[in-house]
C-alpha cells in the first residue's frame, strides 16, 4: 500500500486504543439519570458523585457520561480514565410513542472540547423513527471521523416488529446494521450464551464488540459469568451501569468485573475475592 495515512485515522486509532484495550476493557456506563431517572438509584446514591467517585477510585477503562456531567464531574474522571461523551439522549418520561427516538444532546465538537476519547450514539433499529435515529448517526460519525474521533454505537434493536430484543437474529441484525453504517465500536444486548455471541463477534467482521450490561442480576456471580461467556468468544469488553452502581459494594464489583474481563480471574474466584455473593 502507497502513501501515509490520514491525520484523522491516526487520530482515530490512538483514541480508540485508549479505549479498546487487550484482553479486553471495563467502561462504565452512567447516563442513567437522563435515561432513567430515580428508579435506578438507591436513596443513600442519589447524588452521581459518590458512584463516579467510587467507581474511578477501583479502576475503569472509560466512562460513557452525558456531555453535562463530563463537565460537571471533570475532576473525578480526568487523566484517570478515557472519557465516552454520549452525545444522544432520552428520558422516560416521555410517552411510549416517543421512547423510540433519542434526542441530539451534545455534539461532536462540545465532546471533543471535553477531552473525549469517543463520542457514544443510541440507535433504535427497528424504531418506526429509524430514520432519524440513523440520519442523527450518520451526521454523528461523519463529524467524528473528520476529527479522527471514533464513533460508538449502542445498536439496540427495538420496536413493533421484535418481538425479543435479546434473540441471536435480532441483536446479529443490529451489529450488522451498526457496521454498516460505520461504527467504530459497538455495544449490544448478550444473547444468553457463549455460542451465540460468539455469532454476533463474527458477525461484525473485526469491529470491537462490548456486551452491554443490562438490569442488575440475581447474583455478583451470574453477571461476572456472563462476563466471561463474552470475553472467551472475542468481545472487546463491556459496557456496564446498573450491574455495577446497584451492587451493595460499587468497587468491589468493579475490580471483580475488571478481574474477569482482563482475564485474571474465573468470575468464581473474582466473586470469592472480593467478597461478593
Ligand atoms: P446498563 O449496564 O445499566 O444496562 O447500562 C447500559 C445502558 O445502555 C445505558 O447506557 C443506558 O442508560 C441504559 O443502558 C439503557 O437502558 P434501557 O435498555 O432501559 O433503555
Amino acid at each position: 500500500m502507497y502513501g501515509v495515512a490520514s491525520y484523522s485515522s491516526v487520530g482515530k486509532r490512538v483514541r480508540l486504543s485508549r479505549i479498546v484495550r487487550e484482553p479486553g476493557s471495563l467502561v462504565f456506563a452512567f447516563d442513567h439519570w437522563l435515561e432513567h431517572g430515580p428508579a435506578d438509584f438507591p436513596e443513600d446514591r442519589l447524588d452521581p458523585r459518590v458512584i463516579l467517585e467510587a467507581v474511578v477510585d477501583a479502576g475503569v477503562d472509560a466512562v460513557m457520561l452525558t456531555p453535562g456531567d463530563a463537565r460537571l464531574f471533570s475532576d473525578i474522571w480526568a487523566g484517570r480514565t478515557a472519557l465516552i461523551v454520549k452525545v444522544t439522549g432520552k428520558t422516560s418520561l416521555r410517552p411510549p410513542d416517543a421512547q423510540l427516538l433519542q434526542s441530539i444532546i451534545g455534539t461532536v465538537e462540545e465532546a471533543i472540547a471535553l477531552g473525549a476519547d469517543a463520542v457514544a450514539a443510541t440507535v433504535y433499529w427497528g424504531s418506526p423513527q429509524e430514520d432519524a435515529m440513523v440520519s442523527q448517526w450518520t451526521l454523528i460519525r461523519e463529524t467524528a471521523e473528520r476529527y479522527g474521533v471514533p464513533a460508538l454505537q449502542l445498536a439496540y434493536p427495538r420496536g413493533p416488529t421484535i418481538r425479543d430484543r435479546h434473540s441471536l437474529d435480532v441483536v446479529l441484525y443490529g451489529v450488522r446494521a451498526a457496521v454498516s453504517v460505520g461504527a467504530d465500536l459497538i455495544k449490544t444486548y448478550y444473547t444468553g450464551s457463549r455460542d451465540s455471541f460468539a455469532k454476533v463477534v463474527r458477525a461484525a467482521s473485526g469491529v470491537p464488540v462490548m456486551m452491554s450490561g443490562g438490569p442488575a442480576r440475581h447474583s455478583a456471580l451470574e453477571f461476572l459469568r456472563d462476563l466471561k461467556a463474552v470475553m472467551d468468544v472475542g468481545a472487546a469488553g463491556a459496557v456496564v451501569g446498573r450491574n455495577i452502581f446497584q451492587a451493595p459494594d460499587i468497587k468491589a464489583m468493579t475490580r471483580a468485573c475488571r478481574a474477569v474481563i482482563r482475564g485474571e480471574a474465573s468470575p468464581e474466584e473474582a466473586a470469592a475475592g472480593e467478597g461478593l455473593a
